[in-house]
């Protein structure tokens, strides 16, 4: 495999090596590992410089999330912005299934040829979902994209995955019924940059602001971060299905990023993130090879003699740790 052509060809913003880069970094074959490792190298950012609005969006299902990725999406493109979208989906590890695989969705967006989509995909291992989706975003940063949507179902561990990997975290909420706010838990409303309200149209327009107010009141009892300027975290109303507040959104988002830029905050927060994953990697690392050989069946005999009383439990540990994994 040419790397280096490959490696360029990302550079040049062309799309068929970008959808071969990222087949390649979602393969679980060793040697396609090593090249993907490769090719990251070559793209590091430090050297092409290229920089995206990394935007995380979550939701419960059926919220309006990719009705809003595509409205939003089709609004970048005519403002001359290319958008690259992703999912980070932690069912499909489970049931086969694939968030964004539904492309009749995003129709129109999928037609855009300043847009890229690349939805999730099937029976990818859990572990690898973070990675994956990791080096999918740095490959469109690479190839020149303005902004890169991840869209994941707020099911629990995803959002904090996602919110670990973009500069900016959105939440899509539904116009509440009554006046309980949903069940939101507060750690993810604390993730949160910019809340949206959405379905802002027709006969739950009043309820969608109604829904809006609570939230911001919510909001207001939240600690204050150090990395929000005034008014931020900000709740808004949209409608995906009517295109209206989009570009107020928009708005927003630059200027919480121009404001994050200028305060040292962006930087800090992808220098956290680049060690946070750095740091994920090694623990990954070390878990799969406790999980292959020679140190599995090292592990199953210690265990053995553990059970049997011949050997203290630290003393097994300790044995194989110095001789399997070198520390
Ligand atoms: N009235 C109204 N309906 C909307 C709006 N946005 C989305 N919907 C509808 O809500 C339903 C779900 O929309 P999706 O965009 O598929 O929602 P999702 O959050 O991506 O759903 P999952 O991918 O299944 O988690 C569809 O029937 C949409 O037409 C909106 O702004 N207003
Ligand atoms: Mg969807």
């Amino acid at each position: 495999m040419d790397i280096e052509a490959l490696a360029e060809g990302v550079l040049a913003g062309e799309r068929r090596a970008l959808a071969r880069a990222i087949t390649l970094i979602e393969s679980g074959r060793a040697d396609h590992r090593d090249a993907a490792t490769q090719l990251m190298a070559r793209l590091n950012a430090a050297d092409h410089g290229r920089e995206a609005m990394r935007i995380g969006l979550s939701g419960t299902p059926g919220v309006g999330k990719s009705t809003f990725i595509e409205a939003f999406g089709m609004m970048l493109t005519a403002r001359g912005e290319a958008v690259g979208v992703l999912a980070v989906d932690p069912s499909s590890a489970r049931s086969g299934g694939s968030i964004l695989g539904d492309k009749t969705r995003m129709e129109r967006l999928s037609r855009e040829p300043a847009a890229f989509i690349r939805p999730s995909p099937a029976q990818s291992h859990l572990g690898g979902v973070a990675r994956r989706t990791r080096e999918a975003i740095a490959l469109l940063e690479a190839a020149g994209f303005g902004a890169v949507l991840v869209e994941t179902v707020g099911v629990g561990q995803s959002e904090t995955v996602v919110a670990e990997m973009t500069d900016l975290f959105v939440l899509l909420l539904a116009p509440a019924g009554g006046d309980e706010l949903q069940g939101v838990k507060r750690g993810i409303m604390e993730m949160a940059d910019i809340l949206l309200i959405n379905k802002a149209d027709g006969e739950l327009q009043a309820a969608a602001t109604r829904t809006c107010s609570d939230y911001a009141g919510a909001l207001r009892l939240l600690r204050k971060r150090p990395q929000d300027p005034e008014g931020f975290p900000k709740a808004m109303t949209v409608s995906a299905m009517e295109e209206t507040g989009l570009a107020r959104v928009w708005d927003e988002m630059t200027e919480l990023a121009r404001w994050r830029r200028e305060s040292g905050h962006w930087e800090r927060r992808r220098a956290e993130q680049a060690r946070h994953w750095f740091e994920a990697e090694v623990r990954e690392g070390l878990l799969a090879r406790l999980g292959r050989e020679p140190v599995r069946g090292a592990m199953a005999t210690l265990a053995r003699q553990v059970e049997a009383g011949e050997i203290t439990a630290a003393i097994a540990a300790d044995t194989l740790l110095r001789e399997y994994l070198g520390g």
